[in-house]
């Protein structure tokens, strides 16, 4: 396995520069996944972005000091409703905020004290204590049930959420399953395969449901994010290690992704850990999809990002001791991929509120020294079409078409 694992680095070379969208051969290639001119270029690209968009954002948030500054001078009738706007703490929904990455940016969101944080998970108790074991306040956070295993959970959720009355000014769609060494196929309550099912057509519907809510939020900035990761992008070493991601022309989803047909969204036979890859391609595709059709019209952020390979996390829970054993030294010394729950929580929350990170339809990852920058998808992972084509058989499958 160790030798099948390792001969799979050398098909690598020859993906990646047949994609050609990264223009690196392997020797330039980083470990953590974009080459190092890609890196200048991008941090490059990102700073003259940051500086534009600060530019554009520049009267809302001169005004935003402003209102702190001066309005102990004037009447206060003088404030505008924008200066009040900047004022309320923000409220940021986190699916999966018991563990892992997600508790690390609902601790590093409420440690801010701007930002109140939903925390929508599938065990009520756990989510509380993960809140207490970190060191969260009662007043920065409300736990709310969400199983996204299950459609009629999401809709519930979303009621439950509106008769709270909160605004919804940021979603984070976080929450993940990996079942890299499951046999056979485990389901939904509807049915679909559980890791496509909860990862992106649990997603998929929650985004829907809550854009409107996103809509009517007065928040400055306004944004959802879908958590990415590299192993959907086969543009990186990482995104090679074999089974690779490939939804191939989703003949499985179409046909429901039930295990009559197939429970592969390239209708191909089951394999867990290419479940999970799909699922991620499946997410970076729908934020795209989000940002094409709606960004300009609601002036909602859209992103994904790629936090860093977070080896601890429960993530890993379901595969053999072997592996929870070796990866996290692997990532830390071999790959130097690896990031802490603490460092991946800031970068997610950087997502969530940095006003540098604002750009819409970016997929934001970190080098080494955790500057952000704006990193290229797999051609598969950008693909416009497939992601239209997606977007259409999974609002099928989620009863919105
Ligand atoms: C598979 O199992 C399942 O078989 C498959 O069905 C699917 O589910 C898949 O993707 C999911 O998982 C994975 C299982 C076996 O993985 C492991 O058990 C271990 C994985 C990674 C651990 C690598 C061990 C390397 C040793 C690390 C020791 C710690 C170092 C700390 C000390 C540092 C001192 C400075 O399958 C494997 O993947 C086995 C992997 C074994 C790989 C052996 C080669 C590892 C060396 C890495 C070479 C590549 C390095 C990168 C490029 C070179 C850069 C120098
Ligand atoms: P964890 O397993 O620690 O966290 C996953 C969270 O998802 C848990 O809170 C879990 O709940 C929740 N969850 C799982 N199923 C459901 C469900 N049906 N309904 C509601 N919540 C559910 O993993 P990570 O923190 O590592 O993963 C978080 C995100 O980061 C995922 O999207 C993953 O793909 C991504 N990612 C992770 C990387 C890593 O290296 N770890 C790298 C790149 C991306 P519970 O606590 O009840 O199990
Ligand atoms: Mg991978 C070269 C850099 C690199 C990075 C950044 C990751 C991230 N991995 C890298 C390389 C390798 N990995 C290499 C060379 C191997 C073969 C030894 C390897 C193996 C490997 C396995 C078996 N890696 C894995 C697994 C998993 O089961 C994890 C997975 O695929 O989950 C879907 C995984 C991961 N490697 C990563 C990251 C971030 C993961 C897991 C998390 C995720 O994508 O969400």
């Amino acid at each position: 396995m160790a030798l099948q694992a390792a001969c799979s680095l050398l098909p690598s070379t020859i993906s990646i520069q047949k994609e050609g969208k990264f223009n690196a051969s392997l020797k330039e290639t980083t470990l953590t996944g974009s080459s190092f001119s890609n890196h200048l270029r991008a941090e490059k690209i990102s700073t003259l972005l940051t500086i534009k968009e600060q530019r554009r954002q520049k009267p809302r948030f001169s005004t935003g000091i402003r209102a702190q500054t001066v309005t102990a001078t004037p009447p206060a009738s003088e404030a505008s409703p924008e200066q009040k706007k900047t004022e309320r703490k923000g409220t940021a929904v986190i699916t999966g905020a018991s563990s892992g990455l997600g508790l690390a940016t609902a601790k590093a969101l409420a440690d801010t004290g701007k930002w109140h944080v939903i925390m929508a998970c599938r065990n009520f108790l756990k989510a509380e204590k993960a809140a207490k074991s970190v060191g969260m306040s009662k007043e920065d956070y409300t736990v709310m049930h969400l199983d996204l295993a299950s459609l009629e959970s999401v809709k519930q959720f979303v009621d439950n959420f509106r008769r709270t009355e909160q605004p919804l000014d940021v979603l984070v769609c976080n929450a993940a399953v990996y079942q890299p060494t499951a046999k056979e196929p485990s389901f939904t309550a509807e049915g679909f395969e559980l890791s496509v099912g909860t990862n992106h057509l649990g997603h998929f519907l929650l985004s829907r449901l809550l854009l409107d809510d996103l809509k009517k939020s007065d928040y400055p900035s306004k944004r959802m994010i879908i958590v990415g990761s590299i192993t959907g992008n086969t543009n990186t070493l990482a995104g090679n290690v074999p089974p690779k991601a490939n939804l191939g022309d989703l003949r499985g989803l179409a046909s429901g992704l039930d295990g009559q047909n197939s429970s592969m969204i390239d209708g191909g036979e089951y394999d867990g850990a290419k479940a999970y890859k799909d699922s991620k391609v499946c997410n970076m595709l729908t934020m795209q999809e989000l940002h094409r059709r709606y960004h300009e019209e609601t002036g909602v952020t859209f992103a994904s990002l790629y936090p860093g390979c977070i080896a601890t996390t429960g993530l890993f829970r379901e595969h053999i001791p072997l592996f929870r054993l070796l990866f996290p030294p692997f990532q830390k010394y071999i790959t130097k991929g690896y990031v802490s729950e603490e460092e991946a929580g800031k970068r997610l929350a950087q997502v969530v509120s940095d006003p540098s990170l604002g750009k819409s339809g970016v997929y934001w990852s970190w080098n080494n020294n955790s500057s952000s920058f704006e990193n290229q998808l797999s051609k598969e992972a950008s693909d416009a079409e497939k992601a239209k084509k997606l977007w259409e058989v999974s609002e099928k499958l989620v009863g919105l078409a």
